[in-house]
C-alpha cells in the first residue's frame, strides 16, 4: 500500500505541474528588440508606439490565448541584440522575434532563429539579403532594391541625365547605391560619383561639397531613419538647392516622423517608399488617426511595418492555436493582407514581402510638411532576390 503521504505530495506535485502548465499555455509570448536608445532611438519609439496600438486593437489575443509582448532595448548594438534574443528563446520561451532596427542586427541575431526554430519577423531592417540568412526569418518592412529602382525610372523618364550618389556605408546603402545606379545607366543616364557616410555620427559637409562641385542634375540619397533632418538642414545650408541641384531620395530621408519640422528645404524632394502617412485609403486614415490619439507624434514607415508584423504573427497564432515553431513558420507563409500602405504578400517561397511602391514628393498640405503620392508600381518584389 502506497503511504498516503506520498499520495498527497504526488497530488501535490501533480497540481502545481499541472497548473504551471496551464499558466504557460494561456498565455503566448512575443519577443521584440528594437533601439530604444542611441542613435537610432526614434525607431524604437515608433515601433513601441505601434505595437502598444495593435495590442489595444486586436485586445491583445490569440489563437484563443493571451498575448504578452517582451520589448528590450539593443541599442543599436547587434551583440546586445543577439544575447537578448538568447534569452527570450531560451528563458521565456516567446513563439517568435520581432523588431531588428538595422541590418547587422538583424544578421547577427538570425543563426539564434534558426537554432531554435523560432520564427523571426523583421519589422525594419531592409537590406535584401537579410531574408536568406535563416529561414525562419520573415519580413513585413521592405527591401531598398524594392525602392530604389522604380525611382531611377523616374529620373531618367523625368530629364535628369547626371546624377551623384550619396548613401550610409552600410547593407542597405550597398543595396541602394547598386540598384539605383545599375538601373539609371540601363536607362541611359550617367553617375559623376557614388559617395558614402559613415553609419555612426556622419558629418555630411564634406560629401555635399563635393556634390556642389560635381554639378550633378540631381543627388540620390539613402540614409537610415533618423538621419534625414540633419541632412536636410545641411543639403540647405550649403545651397545646393539653390544650385538647381534636385534632391532624389529613398523615403527614409523624409521619414514622417521627422518630415514635419524639416521646413521649406524639403518641399519638392521626390522620393520613393512603400508608406506615406498621407496614403490615402480609408484604412490608412483610420491608422494615423488612432495611432495619434495615442501619440503625439505621426506613424513612419517603421510603425507600419511593426504593426503588420504584428498582423502577421497574431494571424498565424490563429491558425495554430497558439502553436509557434515550424507551425507558425508555415501559417505565416503566404499570408496576403490589406495594410495601412497597400496590400501586401509574403511570399512564401522567398518569406520576404510584395508590396506597391511610391513615387511622392513633399507638398505643404493643410500647413504641415507631407509625403504626397503621385504614382505607384504595383506588386514590387524584391530586385535582390531576382539574381
Ligand atoms: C535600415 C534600413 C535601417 C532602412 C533604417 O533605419 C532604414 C537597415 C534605421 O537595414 O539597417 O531606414
Amino acid at each position: 500500500m502506497i503511504p498516503r503521504r506520498h499520495i498527497l505530495a504526488a497530488l501535490a506535485l501533480g497540481g502545481v505541474a499541472a497548473s504551471g502548465a496551464q499558466a504557460q499555455s494561456d498565455t503566448i509570448k512575443i519577443g521584440v528588440i528594437v533601439p530604444m536608445t542611441g542613435q537610432q532611438a526614434s525607431t524604437g519609439r515608433q515601433i513601441d508606439a505601434a505595437i502598444k496600438l495593435w495590442m489595444a486593437q486586436s485586445g491583445g489575443k490569440a489563437g484563443g490565448k493571451k498575448v504578452e509582448i517582451l520589448i528590450k532595448d539593443d541599442g543599436g548594438v547587434a551583440d546586445t541584440s543577439r544575447r537578448l534574443a538568447q534569452e527570450l528563446v531560451v528563458n521565456d520561451k516567446v513563439v517568435a522575434l520581432a523588431g531588428f532596427g538595422l541590418t547587422p542586427i538583424a544578421l547577427a541575431t538570425a543563426p539564434i532563429a534558426t537554432q531554435s526554430k523560432t520564427p523571426m519577423v523583421v519589422t525594419a531592417a531592409a537590406t535584401s539579403i537579410i531574408t536568406e540568412a535563416s529561414p525562419y526569418i520573415l519580413r513585413t518592412s521592405f527591401t531598398l532594391p524594392q525602392v530604389s529602382v522604380g525611382l531611377a525610372e523616374w529620373a531618367a523618364k523625368n530629364k535628369i541625365r547626371k546624377v551623384v550618389t550619396l548613401v550610409a556605408d552600410y547593407g542597405p546603402g550597398n543595396d541602394a547605391e547598386k540598384y539605383f545606379a545599375e538601373r539609371f545607366l540601363l536607362n541611359g543616364g550617367t553617375v559623376a560619383d557614388k559617395l558614402r557616410t559613415p553609419l555612426r555620427a556622419p558629418d555630411f559637409a564634406p560629401v555635399l561639397q563635393k556634390v556642389r562641385d560635381l554639378a550633378p542634375d540631381a543627388l540620390f540619397v539613402f540614409l537610415p531613419s533618423g538621419q534625414g533632418a540633419q541632412f536636410m538642414k545641411q543639403f540647405g545650408e550649403r545651397g545646393l538647392d539653390k544650385a538647381g541641384i534636385r534632391l532624389l531620395a529613398t523615403g527614409d530621408v523624409t521619414d514622417d516622423d521627422q518630415l514635419a519640422d524639416m521646413g521649406d528645404v524639403a518641399l519638392g524632394v521626390v522620393t520613393s517608399h512603400h508608406y506615406s502617412a498621407a496614403h490615402p485609403s480609408p484604412m490608412n486614415k483610420k491608422f494615423v488617426a488612432d495611432f495619434q490619439a495615442m501619440n503625439k507624434f505621426r506613424p513612419n514607415f517603421m510603425a507600419v511595418g511593426a504593426w503588420d508584423g504584428m498582423r502577421l504573427i497574431f494571424k498565424g497564432l490563429d491558425t495554430t492555436k497558439g502553436a509557434g515553431g515550424d507551425a507558425l513558420l508555415a501559417a505565416m507563409k503566404g499570408q496576403i493582407f490589406e495594410s495601412p500602405r497597400g496590400s501586401i504578400l509574403i511570399d512564401a517561397q522567398s518569406r520576404d514581402i510584395v508590396q506597391d511602391v511610391y513615387i511622392r514628393k513633399v507638398e505643404r498640405v493643410n500647413g504641415q510638411l507631407y509625403n504626397v503620392e503621385f504614382d505607384v508600381q504595383k506588386a514590387v518584389k524584391d530586385p535582390g532576390k531576382l539574381k
